[in-house]
């Protein structure tokens, strides 16, 4: 696997120097500056890679290229944001960037109820507990006719769960789940006080009309556009998994189990629509078997993003260690290689998959320190220190995944 490390850009506090010191080759990162529906003009491309490669480092991945929310409606001046999207992929491939992650979540990108729950050996971890969801849905945004999307008992619970909160309580809850709205760049940086929740509300409703049926349409149309372009130039497309993968709020979401990838692979099956794989994501359901899909998808996995998380009965789930959890992370690790050496002999030249060590809890140093909230130095080290661990064990007892 080529070891990568995701970077917010200059105002990240874990800088390229501290990645350097992680050991890794790649760089993952965004333009996050450029507002969502622009083209990524040729000169910040280049002042970014530049950037990157005066640290000894390599653009390898970009995560993401923001998908306009018009396109996932089809609404307004979607087919121009579908021409910019086109721009910017041409504008990357022309400096060598040609590995792109997306997603097509509405409104939210990740989405999470809390951001320091405590983990039994006291580092902090993101969270997401369901009645903490509804309870927000159902009693501070108050969204028409959210009560249809919940049985009676979870109703009754999410009551209980909002009764016991404080002001403040609920504004950390608010903050917390709409640190993934559009326009603060994936989820940063969260506003630190007031927001408008009719605005947010205005926002969801412009999926009212807005189903699975036609979300899918919507992603497959956009797709139809974008990987031809990505198949002249080269591009390899990667498509991140809803996190978490299930609907929220009422919203259409399309992407979380395999029939939703083989719906996608089979409407646009070049190999230049693929997969992040985010074992994270996929793993918070219990009926996504993650080493069978691995398999499954495996020509056109692209990126791998490698995290566990630990589910309980209810469905609710904290990030857990990146080997520990429901993530069965040595049958992946092993699926993985096994895909990189039949990539290495049929004589392909994306052999290496580009992963990044995902999220990773708050701990020592990190928790006296503000890092955007999953990406923490040292938790991310760990986990890294441990794949990487993992993988060399793999490849030294299995001789056939051997380099
Ligand atoms: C969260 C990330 C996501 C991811 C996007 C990809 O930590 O995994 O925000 O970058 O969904 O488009």
């Amino acid at each position: 696997m080529l070891q990568t490390w995701r970077w917010y850009g200059p105002s990240d506090p874990v800088s390229l120097q501290d990645i350097k010191q992680a050991g890794v080759q790649g760089i993952v990162t965004a333009l996050h500056q450029i507002p969502n529906g622009e083209v990524w003009p040729m000169e910040e491309i280049v002042g970014r890679k530049k950037e990157i490669e005066k640290s000894g480092l390599v653009w390898s991945v970009v995560e993401s290229l923001p998908i306009h929310e018009s396109i996932k409606t089809q609404t307004g001046d979607y087919k121009l944001h579908i021409e910019n999207y086109k721009k910017s992929l041409v504008n990357l491939a022309q400096n060598q960037i040609k590995i792109v992650c997306y997603n097509f979540m509405p409104v939210l990108d990740w989405t999470r109820t809390s951001l320091d729950y405590r983990v039994s050996d006291d580092s902090k971890a993101l969270a997401f507990e369901h009645d903490a969801l509804a309870a927000f849905d159902l009693f501070v945004l108050k969204r028409p006719n959210a009560e249809k999307t919940y049985t009676d008992a979870q109703i009754d619970r999410a009551k209980t769960y909002f009764d016991k909160m404080s002001e403040t309580d609920i504004w950390e809850l608010v903050k917390t789940i709409i640190a993934g709205l559009p326009g603060s760049s994936e989820g940063y940086p969260v506003p630190e006080k007031g927001y408008d929740l009719k605005k947010f509300q205005g926002i969801l409703d412009t999926y009212r009309d807005i189903g699975e049926t036609e979300m899918r349409n919507h992603l497959v149309y956009f797709l139809q556009e974008v990987v031809p372009i990505a198949e002249e130039h080269g591009i390899l497309m990667c498509i991140h998994p809803d996190d978490p993968p299930f609907s929220i709020l009422g919203l259409p979401r399309i992407m979380g189990t395999e029939a939703d990838y083989a719906h996608i692979f089979e409407k646009v099956p070049s190999v230049h629509n693929g997969i992040t794989f985010c074992t994270g994501s996929l793993g918070a359901r219990g009926d996504n078997d993650l080493v069978h899909m691995m398999g499954r998808f495996a020509d056109r996995v692209h990126f791998l993003h490698l995290r566990s998380t630990q589910r309980d009965e209810t469905g609710n789930f904290f990030e857990a260690n990146h080997l520990e959890g429901n993530v069965d992370m040595y049958g992946m690790v092993k699926s993985i290689l096994t895909e990189e050496k039949r990539r290495k002999l049929i004589g392909r030249s994306d052999f290496q998959i580009p992963m990044r060590p995902d999220h990773g809890h708050q701990m020592l140093d990190d928790l006296h320190k503000k890092t955007n909230p999953g990406y923490s130095a040292i938790g991310r080290l760990r986990g890294l220190a441990e794949l990487r661990g993992l993988e060399m064990g793999i490849k030294k007892s299995i001789p056939e995944l051997m380099d």
